[in-house]
This record gives structure tokens, C-alpha cells and sequence, in this order.
């Protein structure tokens, strides 16, 4: 698929996303949210993919932000109906029902950083910086930034890089626990790929139900996300390849999933 923003390829199973407009560090501008929401929606129906990467165009940047040069035309009762979009995109891309990995190979930041977070693993280039500037620019981040950064990292630390303007890099993301892993310059989404081929021979139906009781398990109380793990567990004790599983291990073989 390739669009005037954002292409994708598919191989072997995994779809790597790249958000391409390197004259603006690949700043994302509406119509690319809009490509990426199609792609998106195109990767839910093709059950062929197992897994995506999403990543940036060329060496500099993963995402800019985003495009700081439309904020003119977002005023009054518009600012609400541009945040949700954006807002609706990344939740769509945070819930995609399977495995999904940012390859960050440079600049993320604002929006770019909040893209990052969506995603389910982060795997950093050496060159990746990290921030959230809005309020450098007087306004504060919009898709997730105040929700998904404390979160994941603390309040205290999400609170000094988004006050502060504080740009952090690979190693430090790595250190707090932003990214899983750092590479060197380029080899972020080769890496991100090692990571998915020993992801996408599990059990898909386990993946899937992993993810959801991590993702919505984290919305709820202790007990609530224990429920739901009981729930999630049940559905996967009710597959083919349970019993595929467990008979692979006594069988001393490796286990051939059909994902039902
Ligand atoms: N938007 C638009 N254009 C951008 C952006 C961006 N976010 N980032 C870079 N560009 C453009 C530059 O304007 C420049 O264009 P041109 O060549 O035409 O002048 C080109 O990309 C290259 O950029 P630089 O020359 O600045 O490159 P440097 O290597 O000197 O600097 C930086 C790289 C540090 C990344 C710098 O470009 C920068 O600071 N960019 C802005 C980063 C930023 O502030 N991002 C946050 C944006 S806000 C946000 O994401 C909020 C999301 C929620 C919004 C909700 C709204 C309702």
C-alpha cells in the first residue's frame, strides 16, 4: 500500500508502517494521520499480517510532532474535534489485535513521541531523541502525551520532560524505561523484525488475548484485571492450539499454531 505519506509493506507476516515526509522530519500533517488511519484499517481485514513495525522515513526522524504549521487553523470549538481524531487514530493503533512495534530512528517528538506510545514495544536507534515540546509552543500534548507518558514512566519524570521541555536520548529512554531496546543508527526496524519473527510463531489467539488483558488490565483495578485475565485465559483454553501447545511440549517439538 502506498500512499502519499505513509507506505507499507508487508513480508513475511509483518507490516512495516513508514511515515514518509522527510522534508518535514515526517511532521504529521492531516492528510498522513488520515493514510495511516486507512492502512490501519486495511492491516485489521488482512489476516495474513501477523505483526507491524511502525517506523519513520529516512535517518533523522521517526515523527516531528505534530505539523506545527496547521495549528493556525485549529480555533475555538475545532481544537476538540482535532484532538479527537488524532486521539481516535492512536487509540485505534494502541488496540490493533496484534503485536505492534516502533522503530524509532530519530527525532520523536510531541506527537511523535505519543505515536511511540501507542505502539506495544520501542525499539531505539542510538541517534532517537525523545520529547514532548508543546508547551514550548504554548499549548500542551494532545494525542495522549499527559496520559500514556506518566503512565509508562512515572509521574514525576513524565512531569519534568513535559514542563520542562526536557529532550531525552536513546540511552536515557532506555534508562527510564521508555524504549525496551537501543541499536545502532539503522538497524532499528531489522531489529524490531528479529523481535517479531520469534513473536509471530506463538500462539496468535495467546498474543492477542496478552495483549488485551495487559492493555485494558491496566485501565482497571487490581481484581478487575485479574478478571479479565481469567476471561482472556478461558479463551485460551478453549483453542486448537492449547492442546497443540501442550502436546508440541510433551512431544518434544516445536508447536505449529493455526491461531483458532
Ligand atoms: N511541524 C511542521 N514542520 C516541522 C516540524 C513539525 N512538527 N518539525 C520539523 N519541521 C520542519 C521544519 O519546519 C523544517 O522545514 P523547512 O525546511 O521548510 O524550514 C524541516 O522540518 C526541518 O526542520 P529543522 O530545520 O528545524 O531541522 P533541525 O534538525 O534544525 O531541527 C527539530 C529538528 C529539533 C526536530 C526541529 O525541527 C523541531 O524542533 N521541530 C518541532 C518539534 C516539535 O515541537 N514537535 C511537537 C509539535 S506539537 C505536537 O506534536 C502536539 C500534538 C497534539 C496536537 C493537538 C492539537 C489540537
Amino acid at each position: 500500500m502506498e500512499k502519499e505519506f505513509v507506505r507499507c509493506q508487508i513480508e513475511e507476516g509483518i507490516a512495516v508502517v513508514t511515515i514518509d515526509n522527510q522534508p518535514a522530519l515526517n511532521a504529521l500533517n492531516q492528510p498522513t494521520l488520515a493514510q495511516l488511519d486507512q492502512i490501519f484499517e486495511a492491516l485489521a481485514g488482512d489476516l495474513e499480517v501477523k505483526s507491524v513495525i511502525i517506523t519513520g522515513g529516512g535517518e533523522k526522524s521517526f515523527v516531528a510532532g505534530a505539523d506545527i504549521s496547521e495549528f493556525n487553523q485549529v480555533k475555538g470549538d475545532s481544537t476538540a474535534a482535532f484532538m479527537a481524531r488524532g486521539q481516535r487514530i492512536f487509540d485505534k493503533i494502541e488496540a490493533f489485535d496484534r503485536p505492534v512495534i516502533a522503530a524509532i530512528n530519530g527525532f520523536a517528538l510531541g506527537g511523535g513521541n505519543e505515536l511511540a506510545m501507542c505502539c506495544d514495544i520501542r525499539i531505539a536507534a542510538e541517534n532517537a531523541i525523545f520529547g514532548q515540546p508543546e508547551v514550548s509552543l504554548g499549548i500542551i500534548p494532545g494525542y495522549g502525551g499527559t496520559q500514556r507518558l506518566p503512565r509508562l514512566i512515572g509521574a514525576g519524570k513524565a512531569k519534568e520532560i513535559i514542563f520542562a521541555d526536557e529532550r531525552i536520548n536513546a540511552q536515557e529512554a532506555l534508562r527510564i524505561g521508555l524504549v525496551q531496546k537501543v541499536v545502532p543508527k539503522g538497524q532499528a526496524v531489522e531489529e524490531a523484525k528479529k523481535l517479531l519473527k520469534k513473536i509471530n510463531n506463538k500462539g496468535p489467539v495467546a498474543i492477542k488475548m496478552a495483549k488485551k488483558a495487559i492493555n485494558e488490565g491496566l485501565a482497571m483495578s487490581l481484581r478487575g484485571g485479574l478478571d479479565l485475565e481469567a476471561q482472556c485465559q478461558s479463551v485460551c483454553f478453549a483453542t486448537e492450539d492449547k492442546d497443540e501447545g501442550a502436546r508440541a511440549f510433551i512431544e518434544k517439538r516445536p508447536a505449529n499454531f493455526k491461531g483458532k
